[in-house]
């Protein structure tokens, strides 16, 4: 049949996400037949000015996490308004979307119910046009493949027991291909499991797939993750560097950054202090959220100092949101953002906050978020942005490997096309 690609239906169900708690499964139908299918993912260290996903809040089902507002809302509101548009006219889609919810945030109808339908959309188009959905969202020149940030040590809010940072990661840049980047990665995930048991620590998961050891300083797990790149056999900061996420809103309370693991307090330029001595003596090229998200003069004030050495990257700050970006740019708050889809809440939003990012010399590195699904549309989200990095948890757990094995079939597909970004991703990074 030639392809009609207005949408025909819209159907969400409740399924529970990589935490075990319910999140959005949609499937949305086309009238040449196609039907496409995604799931929406859930932050646990999510910015205070991200777009709003929606919660029962009724607390006899699954602690007030149920969406079954949220299903009401794209069945009752979103549905009927979106039947009989076409899918591949994302722009128009996209549009109806935000003008059905009318908010600033996407509270009325949810950002959950908000990203799936517009993903679905774009899923769904790419499908009926027989083209994959990393060419249907960046077009024939999408050929870059990301250099995947491995977080293999996981703590804060994704494993409380373990560091007071975030994310610890292995970021393979010295690879020649992706499929040799995943091998890197997922040969020293499993040096890391060596190293810590040899040393008495226990050897159980965070929320992302990554150890979750106690030890008595965060810089500890420093040293560990670079015992285990050098017994995989591989030289840190050349063939594999660090990348951290400290989520540093989690740990900011009353106006000081406070790190149990150090029985620290520290200032803010005293925690701007703390990473550049970091950084005179670990690999590493990659520094997310080492402020909280309203320390904008901070933020300033760090990459001024540090941004020639690492790239910044604006996770909670930024919510991958065109109007924060800009504000960044303007000021010189750091050097790169994280791009989330169900942060912002629609495709169209996510591609132009990713673009004004580009156009302003910002990288953009692609991240899943720690409650996830089997959904792998974020895989192909960096190669349609060419953004040469994405982060999807450890090389471990079905729904973080999901995303990188799709990377690896993408890889396959583009054949000699096929770049892997590898150093070149991080211009920003490793100067003196
Ligand atoms: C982050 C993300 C993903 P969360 O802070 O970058 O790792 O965490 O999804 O919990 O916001
Ligand atoms: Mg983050």
């Amino acid at each position: 049949m030639a392809n009609n690609t207005r949408v025909s239906f819209v159907k969400a169900f409740e399924v529970l996400d990589s935490r075990g708690y319910p999140t959005i499964e949609m499937s949305l139908g086309l009238a040449d037949g196609t039907v496409a299918s995604v799931a929406v993912p859930a932050g646990a260290s999510t910015g205070k000015y991200e777009a709003i996903e929606s919660r029962d809040n009724d607390t006899a089902r699954y602690e007030g996490k149920g969406v079954l507002h949220a299903i009401a809302n794209v069945t009752d509101i979103i549905a009927p308004a979106l039947t009989g548009l076409m899918a591949d006219d994302q722009p128009a889609i996209d549009a109806v979307l935000l003008e059905l919810d009318g908010t600033e945030n996407k509270q009325r109808l949810g950002a959950n119910a908000i990203v799936g339908t517009s993903l679905a959309c774009a899923r769904a188009a790419a499908q009926s046009h027989g083209v994959e959905l990393y060419e249907y969202l960046g077009g024939h020149e999408a050929h870059v493949l990301p250099v995947p940030m491995f977080n293999v040590l996981n703590g804060g809010k994704h494993a409380p027991d373990g560091s007071d940072i975030q994310e610890f990661k292995l970021v393979p840049l010295g690879a020649s291909t992706f499929r040799e980047a995943l091998r890197f990665g997922a040969e020293t995930y499993h040096a890391l499991h060596d190293v810590l048991h040899d040393a008495g620590a226990p050897t159980t998961v965070g929320d992302e797939g990554g150890f979750a050891p106690s030890f008595a300083s965060n810089a500890a797990y420093l040293d560990v993750l670079m015992q285990a790149i050098e017994r995989a056999g591989y030289r840190p900061g050349e063939q594999i560097a660090i990348g951290l996420d400290p989520a540093a809103t989690t740990f900011f309370h009353h106006n000081e950054y406070v790190l149990h693991r150090d029985a620290h307090r520290l200032s803010t330029d005293e925690m701007i202090d703390y990473w550049a001595d970091w950084l005179k003596h670990y690999p590493i090229i990659s520094l997310e959220d080492p402020l909280a998200e309203e320390e904008w003069d901070g933020f300033q004030r760090l990459t001024s100092r540090l941004g020639k050495k690492v790239q910044i990257i604006g996770d909670d700050i930024f919510v991958t949101n065109k109007k924060f970006l800009q504000r960044g740019i303007d000021t010189g708050c750091c050097t790169g953002i994280l791009i989330k889809p169900n942060q912002i809440g629609t495709v169209t939003e996510t591609l132009e906050t990713a673009k004004i990012a580009q156009q302003a010399g910002y990288a953009c590195l692609v991240s899943h978020r720690s409650g996830e699904t089997l959904d792998t549309s974020i895989a192909d989200l960096a190669v349609a942005l060419n953004c040469g990095q994405i982060k999807s948890g450890a090389p471990a757990r079905g729904e973080r490997v999901a995303k990188y094995n799709r990377l690896l079939h993408i890889e396959a597909t583009l054949g000699d096309r096929a770049v892997f970004a590898g150093r070149a991703a991080f211009p920003r990074a490793g100067a003196a």
